[in-house]
This record gives structure tokens, C-alpha cells and sequence, in this order.
């Protein structure tokens, strides 16, 4: 007999591992372990959802009449780990064979290495084919280019699925319609509610042994309202194409005080997970574009997303595993401040988009990239301590996705694979996109002094810090422009304001 071992990120019935079961005689193993949950010591909401998750799609399978083994994580012979779970259901059942789908993380992909070594029976690995591009396609494609850009990468992939393509041109004429999805939002603006569905008997026991055991894990518990099924997530992609896609585009960078949701579709932690397919949400909103009910510049940007920048960091991740943990090209070293988990800080920004993680285990893109990631980046924040902080307060977070866009998009650790340019950007920016800077403590046009947007001297600051390692860049020409035009006096007034505001960082002040 077989056992098949479905790892919590798993829970596709597509599995490839899955469709070599003989339903008479195999048996399926998933385990709610402690390792993982303390791997990093992720969002109570996080493990409540991943955990409830499990529990519906082991019920499921067994509805399709698989036998499973589940291992609650409450269940007193639990061993608590992977490796020994495995190791007890493998004397409990004797199989010839243990069948693996491909982990997603390299740490994981690591432990069935060696499970391929020391198992009484043969371990077989079948590659994940739930992404779009395979890790050697990325590398074929990837091969000789002197520069990775997801933008190409991206039209191959358009090419090669035929999404929005007429022939073999693009759908309206140009690739994309990054330009028209810049708007900020008026506070006005009528933004539809998620999706949300009320917390069923599993999920509220699952948040009552998380509350326990977790007690101290960050994060929110209640409310929760996230699906956790896979009929849920459908519901809730569903919900998103009828309500958020037509405005997706428009306002995809934009942030609002109280606004955690936006036009954002909210689906990362069901795609991450398995509960959804990548290519049935990209059908889904192609579809919707030639039914007129969302225009191209909408359909385009969320098709990008997924197709183009989830599938790249997958192969960035899997290309420079397991260098890329340690990369920190602008040997940044600063510690953490308290504020990434409190809140406690006078930036409202900041304050807004942590309290919201917080909350929801939950922000949109432009808060994790241009409030947290560029304080982080221009601050000069420590790598580690950065990715530990994205990979245990999001509940969409698995290492592949969380470190490529942390150590790469945000804070230019690779030193350029991923992204052309550190998004480095002053107060200014989030003033255009936001209106959190209204009702700041700080004032976002003040460049210096105590009153000034700590955003504004960090910036100019972190290229003054950088200068030998990024003025070189074509694509940092302009602020290098600047900065070259700045005089003595100025440039002294921003390198005092930076240093008088990490010292109150570091003496524990709240800035
Ligand atoms: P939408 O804005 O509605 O986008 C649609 C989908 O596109 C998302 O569900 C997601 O699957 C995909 N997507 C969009 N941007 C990216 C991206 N940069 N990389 C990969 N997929 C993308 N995404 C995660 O899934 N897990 C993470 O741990 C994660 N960490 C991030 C850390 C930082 C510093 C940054 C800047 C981005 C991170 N992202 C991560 C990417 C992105 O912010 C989230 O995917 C998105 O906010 C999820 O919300 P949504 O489903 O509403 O996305
Ligand atoms: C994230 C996570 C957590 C918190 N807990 C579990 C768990 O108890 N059991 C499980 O199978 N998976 C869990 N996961 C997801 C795994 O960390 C993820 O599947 C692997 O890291 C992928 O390589
Ligand atoms: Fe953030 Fe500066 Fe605006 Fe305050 S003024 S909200 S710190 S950008």
C-alpha cells in the first residue's frame, strides 16, 4: 500500500500525489503539527484558517472515499513534528511507498530528502504542477539573460496560455495598463464589503485550541470571516469578479484610513493553500472582460498579478534557494522597531497598516510594499528580522512568496535579480496615494525637523547610505541627480534628522 502525506499548503484534490491513490487499500496522512506552527510563530488567524482549512478538505476527501489518517493537533500521541508524525504513521501502516507532492518550501523540501534516506520504505516525489511555470521552465527561460524583468516573463506566459491575446498580440494592443491604475481613492468612494462567512463548528473549535495553544502568537482572532473550503473560496473569487474587479485596476494602489479591503480581491491565502487554482482565476476574469461587466485595465492588472508576479517570485525563489535567505547586499542591520507589533507609533501610516495586519492578517499590496517594506528599506532594517515579520503576520505567508518579495522587491537584498530599482519613496508618495497623512502627527511637507515626515530625511538619508551601491544604476539617475544638487547644509540636516530619529527608535521612544 501506499501513504500519501498532503502537507497543509496542499489541499487540492488535483494533487499530482493524489492521483496515483488505489482508494481500497491506501491512506492519506495530514498532520496539524507544532513545528510548523512555531516555525515562525505565525498569526493566530493564520494557523485558525490553515488548521480549519485542513479539517474541511480532510472531510472532504474522505466524502470522496479516500482513507485519511488526521492528526489533530490536540491529539495526545501527537509527536509534533513532520518528520516523527510520518515516521509513527509509517509503523502504523507498513506502506511500500510514501507519496510526496513537491513542498513548497526549500526547508520542507529538505525534510523529505531526508526521509528519502532514512524511511523503511521508497519516498516518491511528484513535481507540484499547481503553478504555471515549472522551477526548470523558469530556468530555461531565465537562462542568459543578463537581467530577469517580470514583465517579459510575463508576456510568455500570456503567449504560451493564450490570456487576453488576439493572435499573437495582446488584447486591446499593449501588454499593460499599468498607467491607468495609479488613481488615488477620494474618501468618499463606495468600496463594496468582502466576502465573509461566518465562522462554522470546525473553524470555532480550531479557534478555541488556537487561542489556547497559541496564546502568545500575534495577531487577532476575531473577528474571522475568511472561507475554508474550497466552495467558500470559490464564492469569495465569485463575490470579488461581481463587486471589486471593474474598480480593481483603477485603485489597485491606493490606501484609505479604515479601508483595509480597497478593490483588492482578497483570494492570496485560498491560492496559497490550494483551495485555488491559479489559471481558473485568471478564466474567471478574462471571462468577465468579454462579458463587459470589468474593462481591460482592470482585468489586466489582476491577471498580471497572478499570472506574471506570483509565477516569477516562484521562480526566483526556487532559482537562488537556499542562497537567498542570507542575501543583504546593502548590509542593512538595524533591528525591528516595537511598532511592526504594536502599533505604537505617531507615522499614521504606519499606525493604520499595522493595526489592520494585525487584525486581519491581512494588507493589500501597497500597504506591505510602500508603508512597511519602504520604512523597512529606508530605515536599513535587518533582512532576517524583516522576513521573519512578513512570513508570521500574513495568512497568505509561505517562504516562496514572502521572501522573494521581501529580500527582493522590498528591500533590494539580492542586489537587483528581482527588481530593476529599490522602491524607495518619501512622504510624498503616500500623500498622492492616501489620506493618512491628513490626520498625522507628523507634516508630510516639512523635509527636516522633529515636526517633519520621518518618510521625507529617511529617503534622501537611505541614497546618501547607499550612494557607492546604487547611484550607478540607470534607473536611480534622477534622485542621484538631485542628491549631487544638494547643498552641504541640507544634506547635514537630513543625516542629523535620520540619526536623531533611529536613536529614539532604538531607545525604545515612540516616534
Ligand atoms: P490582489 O491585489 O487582489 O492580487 C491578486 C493576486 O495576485 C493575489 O491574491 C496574489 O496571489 C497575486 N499577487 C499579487 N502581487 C503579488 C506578488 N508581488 N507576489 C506574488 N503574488 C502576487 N503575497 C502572498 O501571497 N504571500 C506573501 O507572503 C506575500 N508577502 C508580500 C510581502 C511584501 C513585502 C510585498 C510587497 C508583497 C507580498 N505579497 C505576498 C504580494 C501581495 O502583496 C499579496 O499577494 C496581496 O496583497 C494579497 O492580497 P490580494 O489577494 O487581495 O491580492
Ligand atoms: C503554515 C503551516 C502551519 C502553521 N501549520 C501546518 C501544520 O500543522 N501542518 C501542515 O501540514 N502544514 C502547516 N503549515 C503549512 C506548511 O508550513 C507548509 O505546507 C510547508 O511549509 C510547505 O513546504
Ligand atoms: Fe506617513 Fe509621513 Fe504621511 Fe505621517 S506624514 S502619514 S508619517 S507619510
Amino acid at each position: 500500500m501506499n501513504l500519501i502525506f498532503i502537507f497543509g499548503d496542499q489541499l487540492s484534490l488535483s494533487l499530482p500525489s493524489l492521483a496515483e491513490v488505489n482508494k481500497a487499500d491506501d491512506v492519506i496522512l495530514m498532520c496539524e503539527v507544532r513545528a510548523e506552527a512555531t516555525a515562525v510563530k505565525h498569526h493566530k488567524k493564520k494557523i485558525a484558517f490553515l488548521f480549519s482549512a485542513m479539517r474541511h478538505f480532510a472531510d472532504e476527501l474522505m466524502r470522496e472515499g479516500y482513507d485519511v489518517c488526521y492528526v489533530k493537533i490536540d491529539d495526545p500521541e501527537n509527536t509534533q513534528s513532520f518528520a516523527a508524525e510520518l515516521k509513527r504513521a509509517v509503523n502504523r501502516y507498513r506502506p511500500q511507498n510514501v507519496l510526496i507532492t513537491e513542498p513548497s518550501e526549500h526547508r520542507v523540501r529538505e525534510l523529505v530528502k531526508a526521509w528519502q534516506e532514512n524511511l523503511d520504505c521508497d519516498v516518491t516525489i511528484f513535481p507540484d504542477d499547481r503553478f504555471l511555470c515549472s522551477a526548470a521552465d523558469f530556468q530555461a527561460w531565465a537562462e542568459g539573460r543578463k537581467q530577469l524583468r517580470m514583465e517579459y516573463f510575463y508576456r510568455s506566459l500570456r503567449r504560451k496560455y493564450d490570456v487576453l491575446m488576439e493572435g499573437d498580440k495582446p488584447v486591446g494592443g499593449a501588454w499593460n495598463y499599468d498607467k491607468q491604475n495609479r488613481s488615488p481613492a477620494k474618501e468618499k468612494l463606495s468600496i463594496p464589503k468582502p466576502y465573509m462567512e461566518a465562522p462554522d463548528a470546525v473553524t470555532q473549535d480550531v479557534m478555541d485550541l488556537v487561542a489556547e495553544l497559541f496564546s502568545d502568537h500575534f495577531g487577532d482572532m476575531e473577528p474571522f470571516h475568511y472561507a475554508v473550503t474550497r466552495q467558500g473560496a470559490l464564492e469569495a473569487l465569485d463575490h470579488f469578479i461581481e463587486t471589486r474587479l471593474a474598480n480593481f485596476g483603477t485603485y489597485q494602489d491606493a490606501m484609505l484610513s479604515g479601508q483595509p479591503w480597497m478593490f483588492h480581491s482578497h483570494i492570496s491565502l485560498y491560492l496559497n493553500c490550494g483551495l485555488l487554482g491559479p489559471l481558473e482565476c485568471i478564466r474567471k476574469a478574462e471571462l468577465a472582460y468579454h462579458a463587459g461587466q470589468a474593462p481591460l485595465n482592470s482585468v489586466e492588472g489582476f491577471i498580471r498579478q497572478i499570472l506574471g508576479w506570483r509565477e516569477y517570485v516562484k521562480g526566483i525563489y526556487d532559482m537562488k534557494m537556499p542562497g537567498y535567505v542570507a542575501e543583504n547586499y546593502l548590509e542593512a542591520k538595524r533591528a525591528l522597531p516595537e511598532f511592526y507589533w504594536s502599533g505604537q507609533t505617531q507615522m499614521n501610516c504606519l499606525k493604520h497598516c499595522v493595526t489592520e495586519t494585525r487584525e486581519n492578517a491581512y494588507a493589500h499590496h501597497i500597504q506591505r510594499l510602500m508603508v512597511l517594506g519602504n520604512f523597512a528599506l529606508i530605515a536599513g532594517l535587518n533582512p532576517d528580522e524583516v522576513n521573519a515579520w512578513y512570513h508570521l503576520v500574513y495568512a497568505d505567508a509561505y517562504e516562496w512568496v514572502e521572501l522573494p518579495n521581501v529580500s527582493g522587491m522590498v528591500l533590494f537584498a539580492d542586489g537587483g535579480v528581482l527588481a530593476s530599482k529599490p522602491y524607495a519613496a518619501s512622504g510624498a508618495y503616500i500623500n498622492r496615494m492616501s489620506n493618512y497623512c491628513g490626520s498625522c502627527s507628523y507634516k508630510v511637507s516639512a523635509k527636516n525637523g522633529p515636526k517633519a515626515c520621518p518618510f521625507n530625511y529617511l529617503y534622501w538619508n537611505f541614497m546618501i547610505e547607499n550612494h557607492d551601491k546604487l547611484s550607478a544604476n540607470p534607473r536611480m539617475a534622477m534622485p542621484y541627480r538631485t542628491l549631487s544638487k544638494m547643498d552641504q547644509a541640507k544634506r547635514a540636516a537630513v543625516i542629523s534628522d535620520a540619526h536623531r530619529f533611529f536613536k529614539k527608535i532604538e531607545s525604545g521612544e515612540i516616534v
